[in-house]
């Protein structure tokens, strides 16, 4: 049987001044570039570009501020070869960013949020995270509720995957993700990662995106910085490595870098 690839790791670059979980420090383009050096240099092996946040409750941001902020980001980074997914929804930014050099948009919406992106990632060539995803942040609480929430995260994904190669994706560049926290409770987040199989069984890469979210939180003494969620989540990257996940999209990258080398020691280990 052939070994499977490590997982990959994916770091998180936020061009924006309000992001949940590093608070905006990164909203000025060179400190974002440096940012995203200094991830390079901990270990990632893709930087996840963002100009908008997805927050719950976060406002949208008007289509050319958002290209506004990552483009430039995005060009320096992919110019000195480092591979770059672009998060957005948008279709326009997502061209944008690809002709800056992205390789992967980055939809947290599947397609949902702008009807023009299938078209356009399918036009671009570049490979395309589809996410579970039900609505815009500022409902996305209202919406989970699921019987069975790991069967219906993987029956919408699978529709989301028919409707994206409809409009001309290839199929061998989509990778799902099971969208952790959008639209979902605590313990839903934790069932779906229990039953990670079940959206991989689909036949796609998976991206896993814990990062610092709140039900990592839940798992920490009230007021506890949220700095504190990055040991927690390098425990849950070698959790998802262990199950297989492609990569896990992480914002303290030198912790899950480390996590990562102790799962493919103990792999290594297995095969003798
Ligand atoms: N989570 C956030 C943003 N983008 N993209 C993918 N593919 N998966 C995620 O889970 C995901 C994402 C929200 O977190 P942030 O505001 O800290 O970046």
């Amino acid at each position: 049987m052939p070994e499977p690839a490590p997982t990959l790791v994916m770091g998180v670059v936020n061009v924006t001044p309000d992001s949940f979980s590093d608070g905006g420090r990164w909203f000025d383009v060179d400190a974002a570039i440096a940012h995203g050096l200094e991830l390079v240099a901990q270990g990632a092996d893709i930087l996840d570009v963002g100009g908008e946040s997805t927050r719950p409750g976060a406002a949208r941001v008007e289509p050319a501020e958002e290209i506004r902020r990552v483009v430039p980001v995005i060009r320096e980074l992919a110019g000195r070869g480092i591979p770059i997914s672009v998060d957005t929804m948008r279709a326009a930014t997502a061209e944008a960013a690809v002709e800056a050099g992205a390789v992967i948009v980055n939809d947290v919406s599947a397609g949902l949020a702008d009807s023009a992106m299938a078209p356009i990632a399918a036009a671009s060539g570049a490979r395309y995270v589809a996410m579970h995803w039900r609505g815009h942040s500022d409902r996305m609480d209202a919406l989970a509720e699921y019987r069975d929430v790991a069967r219906e995260v993987r029956d919408e994904l699978a529709e989301r995957v028919d409707a994206l190669v409809r409009a001309g994706v290839d199929a061998d560049r989509i990778i799902l993700d099971p969208g952790l926290g959008f639209a979902k409770r605590g313990e839903q987040n934790w069932e779906l990662l229990a039953r990670l199989d079940e959206i991989g069984s689909l036949g796609f890469p998976v991206l896993v995106g814990a990062s610092r979210k709140r039900f990592l939180g839940a798992l920490l003494p009230d007021g506890a910085p949220v700095e504190d969620r990055d040991l927690p989540t390098a425990v849950l990257s070698a959790l998802a490595a262990e199950r297989g996940a492609w990569a896990v999209r992480v914002h303290d990258v030198g912790a899950t870098r480390r996590a990562l080398d102790v799962v493919a020691a103990w792999q290594a280990g297995r095969r003798g």
